[in-house]
């Protein structure tokens, strides 16, 4: 009888479980420059067009999360968070980094450290933060942080999934690092009122990267 009543429960929670996710949408997002290649690390984001709260489930997006260097770069070089989420910067190198950034959306320094630096540090505010180091003057990453929990980073295969959305439509919009021009410019409604998946696509103008040469030695174990 215990049997029968637990398969019975199992069975039921099966089902709850299997509405709740038939219930949600998602956008499924592709990002391409003006040659037609896949653009990777472009950060989509979703926000609800009628200005509804996400409810409290999708804010709770882990709050934590981590920049690591390794071979004097920042990985991963685009980072996408929820805004009120503590980053940590732990340091793979046996060289010491000094992480800054100027960026009015988070100005911060951390001191000289080598391994873990002792406190995270707290986005909070949204916006693209620019990180830097006064050692290393090529490192260079980004952390947007973002003001809806709706968003994903692209692949290599210049794609992201937002998943788990609650069905309306919603103001998507693209960010990259060498995007030309205002984020704003990339804005499209996505009607993702239904359940199910959604094809949403970007064509981006891309600046050209530029990139600060590594000094000399750097490439190896040199102490820089
Ligand atoms: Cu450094």
């Amino acid at each position: 009888m215990k049997s029968l009543r637990s398969s019975l429960l199992i069975a039921m929670l099966a089902f709850a479980i299997g509405a709740a996710h038939a219930q949600t949408a998602e956008i499924a997002a592709r990002v391409i420059n003006e040659q037609g290649q896949p653009v990777a690390d472009a950060v989509v984001v979703a926000v609800p067009a009628d200005g509804a709260r996400p409810p409290a489930r999708a804010a709770e997006r882990p709050r934590a999360g981590v920049v690591d260097q390794v071979d004097k770069e920042f990985t991963p070089k685009v980072t996408a968070i929820l805004v009120g989420t503590a980053v940590t910067f732990p340091n793979h190198d046996n060289v010491r980094h000094q992480v800054y950034s100027f960026s009015p959306a988070k100005r911060f320094e951390l001191p000289l450290y080598a391994g873990v630096p002792a406190g995270p540090v707290v986005f909070d505010k949204p916006g693209v933060v620019v990180l830097g180091c006064n050692i290393h003057d090529w490192m260079v990453g980004y952390i947007y942080v973002s003001e809806s929990p709706y968003f994903a980073k692209t692949g290599k295969d210049g794609k992201a999934i937002l998943a788990e959305l609650p069905p309306r439509a919603y103001a998507v919009r693209v960010w990259h690092p060498q995007l030309e021009g205002a984020e704003e410019t990339t804005l499209k409604s996505v009607d993702a009122s239904r359940p199910g998946r959604v094809d949403a696509a970007w064509q981006l103008k891309l600046k050209r990267e530029v990139k600060v040469r590594r000094a000399p030695g750097a490439e190896g174990r040199g102490r820089y």
